[in-house]
C-alpha cells in the first residue's frame, strides 16, 4: 500500500488532490486486498490508479474584441471496464491535471455505484466562463470540441457538465459534434429537453444528495421534516438540494458562490429560491444581491485570509457542501458538529479534507462522501443514454422514481459493504469498497489489457 502512494507521488508529485483521492481508496480496501490475494497479484492499484489514457489539447479562441487566447483542454479516460468513459466537463480557471485525475478517479466508483454500465471519465479547461458573452462562451465550446470530437462518442466517451459547464455550453459542444461527425447521438448528457435531454437531469443530483440523506435519517427512525440546513454554492447541485429540502419540509438557511455566502434566518422559501434560480442562470449574478432584495439575510465576503470558512458556523441539523473540493476543512467540520450538525451529505465532489472526514467519524455523526451522495447526477445521465439509444424519453415520475432507487440502492450497498467488513455506519469505507470490487472484478475477468 505505501509502495504504491510512493510511487504515484514520485511519479506526479504535484497532484495534490489526485493523491488525495487515491489515498482515502487505498485506505479503505486494505482489507479488501487482504481477503482476495488475486488482487494484489494482479497488482490492481497500480492498474486502476493509471488513466487508460490522458488527452491534451490547445483551445483557440476569439473573443467580442477581436483578441485570441489559448486555453487548455483536457479528457482523462479513467477507465471503460464496466462501460463507456462517462463524467462531466469543468470549465474553471482552477483546472489542472490533478484535479481532473481526482475527479476522473472519484467518478470511476461512482459510476460503479449507480448500478449502470459505465465507466469512468473527466475532462474540462481552465478556460473561466465568468463575464464572457454568449458568443465568446459558444466559440470557446466550439474551438475544444473541434479536438474533442475525435475522443468521444456515444459508445466511447460521453461527457456531461460541471463547475461552469450547464446546459448552454452543452448546447454549443453537441452543436459542434454533430456538424463534425454528421450524426445525431447521445454523445453528451444534461442535453436540453427538446433535442434528446432527460427530464429530471438538471434536478437529479441535489435531488439525488436529499434522498441519499433521508435514507442516512430513516435508519435512524427520522427524516428531512424540520430540519435546519446550510447549503454552500448557489449552481446546479446547490439549487435543487436546496427545492428537495424544501419538498420534505426542512428549512435552508445560507447559499454561497466564491465571493461570500448569504444567511438567511428566515429561511430561503420557493419565492427566495426561484429568485436565486434567474440570478444565477439567467442573468449570471453574484450571491451577493440576494441580501441586497431580502433584508432578512446577511452577506459576508469570503475573506481568504481566515482559516475557516463561516459559513459552516451556524447551528443547523445537515450540512450539504455543494459547491467544490477541500470546502470543508478540520475546522468548519469541529465548527459543524460543535453547532449540532448531525449529518453531513456531499453535494460536490470531495469537499471535506482528510482532517474534516475524521472530525466527522470521530463525532460519529452520519458523513455521506461524494461518490455516493452525489452519484444521483451521473446515474440519470445513465438513465439519459439509455433513452437516447432507445430514442424515447420517460415521464418526469419514471425518471425520479429510478433516480430514488439507485439512491436507495447505492445507500443499502454502503450500509452492507460497510457492515460486511467490520466498520459499520462508514459510509466512506461502504463506498469505497463496493465500487472497488465491481470495477476490478471487471478488470480482472477482461484479462490483462
Ligand atoms: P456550478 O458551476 O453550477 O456551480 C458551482 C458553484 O460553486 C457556484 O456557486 C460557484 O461560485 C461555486 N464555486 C465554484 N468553485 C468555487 C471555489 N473554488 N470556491 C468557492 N465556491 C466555488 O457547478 P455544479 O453545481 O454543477 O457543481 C458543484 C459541485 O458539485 C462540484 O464539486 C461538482 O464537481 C459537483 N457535482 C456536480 C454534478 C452535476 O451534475 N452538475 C454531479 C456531481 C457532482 P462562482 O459562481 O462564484 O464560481
Ligand atoms: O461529478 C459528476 O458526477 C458530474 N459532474 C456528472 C457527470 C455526468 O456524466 O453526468
Amino acid at each position: 500500500m505505501k509502495d504504491i502512494m510512493d510511487s504515484i507521488k514520485e511519479k506526479d508529485p504535484d497532484q495534490k488532490e489526485f493523491h488525495q483521492a487515491v489515498m482515502e481508496v487505498v485506505d479503505s480496501v486494505k482489507p479488501v486486498l487482504d481477503r482476495n490475494p488475486q488482487y494484489r497479484k494482479a497488482n490492481i492499484l497500480a492498474r486502476i490508479t493509471e488513466p487508460e489514457r490522458t488527452i491534451i489539447f490547445r483551445v483557440p479562441w476569439m473573443d467580442d474584441r477581436g483578441d485570441i487566447h489559448v486555453n487548455r483542454g483536457f479528457r482523462i479516460e479513467m477507465n471503460s471496464a464496466i462501460g463507456p468513459y462517462k463524467g462531466g466537463l469543468r470549465f474553471h480557471p482552477s483546472v489542472n491535471l490533478s484535479i481532473l485525475k481526482f475527479l476522473a478517479f472519484e467518478q470511476m466508483f461512482k459510476n460503479a455505484l449507480t448500478t449502470l454500465p459505465l465507466g469512468g471519465g473527466k475532462g474540462g479547461s481552465d478556460f473561466d466562463p465568468k463575464g464572457k458573452s454568449d458568443n465568446e462562451v459558444m466559440r470557446f465550446c466550439q474551438s475544444f470540441m473541434c479536438e474533442l470530437f475525435r475522443h468521444v462518442g456515444a459508445n466511447t466517451d460521453v461527457p456531461a457538465g460541471d463547475i461552469g459547464v450547464g446546459a448552454r455550453e452543452i448546447g454549443f459542444l453537441f452543436g459542434m459534434y454533430k456538424k463534425l461527425s454528421n450524426e445525431f447521438t447521445g454523445v453528451l448528457t444534461g442535453k436540453s429537453l427538446n433535442w434528446g435531454g432527460s427530464l429530471i437531469r438538471p434536478e437529479a443530483t441535489g435531488f439525488g444528495c436529499v434522498y441519499f440523506a433521508s435514507e442516512m435519517l430513516s435508519t435512524a427512525g427520522e427524516s428531512m421534516e424540520g430540519k435546519y440546513c446550510l447549503i454552500s454554492g448557489s449552481g446546479n447541485v446547490a439549487q435543487y438540494t436546496a427545492e428537495k429540502v424544501l419538498d420534505l419540509g426542512g428549512k435552508v438557511l445560507t447559499l454561497s458562490d466564491s465571493s461570500g455566502y448569504i444567511y438567511d434566518e428566515k429561511g430561503i422559501d420557493r419565492k427566495k429560491l426561484a429568485f436565486v434560480k434567474k440570478l444565477k442562470n439567467v442573468k449570471r449574478g453574484r450571491i451577493k444581491e440576494y441580501a441586497d432584495k431580502y433584508k432578512d439575510a446577511v452577506y459576508t465576503d469570503r475573506d481568504q485570509r481566515v482559516a475557516y470558512n463561516p459559513l459552516w458556523d451556524h447551528k443547523a441539523d445537515c450540512a450539504f457542501p455543494s459547491a467544490t473540493e477541500n470546502e470543508i476543512n478540520h475546522i468548519d467540520a469541529e465548527h459543524l458538529v460543535k453547532n449540532g450538525v448531525r449529518l453531513v451529505c456531499e453535494g460536490a465532489n470531495m469537499p471535506t479534507t482528510p482532517g474534516g472526514v475524521t472530525v466527522f467519524q470521530d463525532a460519529g455523526i452520519f458523513y455521506a462522501p461524494a461518490k455516493a451522495s452525489n452519484a444521483g447526477g451521473v446515474a440519470v445521465s445513465g438513465l439519459e443514454m439509455a433513452q437516447n439509444s432507445m430514442r424515447i424519453s420517460w415521464p418526469r415520475k419514471e425518471v425520479d422514481q429510478r433516480l430514488q432507487f439507485i439512491m436507495k440502492s447505492i445507500h443499502q450497498a454502503c450500509v452492507d459493504v460497510a457492515e460486511e467488513y467490520g466498520t459499520p455506519g462508514n459510509y466512506v469505507n461502504g463506498a469505497n469498497i463496493a465500487g472497488f470490487i465491481k470495477v476490478v472484478d471487471a478488470m480482472l475477468d477482461q484479462g490483462l489489457v
